[in-house]
């Protein structure tokens, strides 16, 4: 095969993926009424029924997760291990945090308090449970061939904050190789209010990685903040597109790339962000 061909190819594949963009749903409010319509052209543009797939592997349908099936013994005050909705659950995603690890909001007439002992700041969109961090305000979102250790990546990530009452919230997509390709902060909805937050790719994107900033503040136990003075935000209902494994690059790509290099280092660095 002739060389330039080849490399105008390459090329050609590297501009796709650094103009695309992303299609963005966000709404913000009291109820869950002042959010549902965001979260349902949200759900519209990833795909999948209004109802989303079963667990496991499904055939590209859209994926939800609102905590509210984890059953008591993994709920507060006893944490929720990272990796729950990929082996317990499976579907497809692995979580992480800078902090201690992650927990569950009780149903009501157990032990602990609901909503995380904060009921004049925190609702439900989809009662009784919500999720947090503890211990940071920062959830990362991995994702894999549910079921399995096998990396993956989606097209469309969506998230619904609580209590937002600053520019305190917001959500970041990552590619496969680290790099920044998107970042938005969530809409403020008032003490005790809702925000969605969605974002699909519409040039091909692929996320490896989504971090969730939910906050200025960090639940530390129930009722018990970091910092009293920073504003608090727990999230409930997480939206995606199914988790796909991340392709091995064409032979020929390689070789092409391999070729570029050179070139390809000494040029301009492109900012993704
Ligand atoms: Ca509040
Ligand atoms: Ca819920
Ligand atoms: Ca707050």
């Amino acid at each position: 095969m002739p060389r330039l061909p080849m490399l105008a190819a390459v090329l050609l594949l590297s501009a796709s993926a650094a103009h695309g963009s992303f299609v963005v749903f966000e709404a913000a409010g009291a109820d869950a009424a002042a959010i549902t319509a965001a979260r349902d052209g949200f759900r519209t543009a990833v795909g999948g029924d209004t109802v989303a797939g079963p667990n496991g592997s499904f055939g590209g349908q859209r994926r939800e997760i609102n905590w509210d099936g984890v059953p008591n013994t993994l709920a507060d005050p006893a944490p929720m291990p990272g990796d729950f909705f990929n082996s317990t659950s499976p579907r497809g995603v692995e979580f992480s945090t800078p902090g201690t690890g992650f927990m569950v909001s009780t149903n009501s007439g157990q032990s602990s308090p609901v909503l995380f002992g904060f009921p004049n700041d925190f609702q439900t969109f989809s009662a009784q449970r919500l999720f947090t961090a503890i211990g940071s305000n920062v959830t990362e979102v991995s994702f894999f061939l549910p079921g399995t250790s096998t990396a993956a990546t989606t097209s469309a990530f969506g998230l619904i904050f609580v209590d937002v009452e600053t520019i305190s919230a917001k959500v970041e997509f990552f590619d496969q190789d680290g790099a920044a390709i998107f970042t938005r902060d969530a809409l403020q909805s008032g003490n005790q209010g809702l925000s969605f937050l969605g974002a699909v790719a519409d040039a091909g994107e692929r996320i490896g990685l989504v971090r969730i900033t939910a906050g200025l503040n960090t639940i530390l136990s129930n009722g018990n903040l970091g910092n009293p003075n920073d504003d608090v935000v727990v999230m409930d209902d997480f939206l995606y597109a199914e988790p796909l494994q991340v392709p091995e690059p064409p032979v020929l790509l390689l070789l092409g790339l391999g070729l570029l290099a050179g070139c390809v280092r000494r040029g301009p660095r492109r900012d993704l962000t």
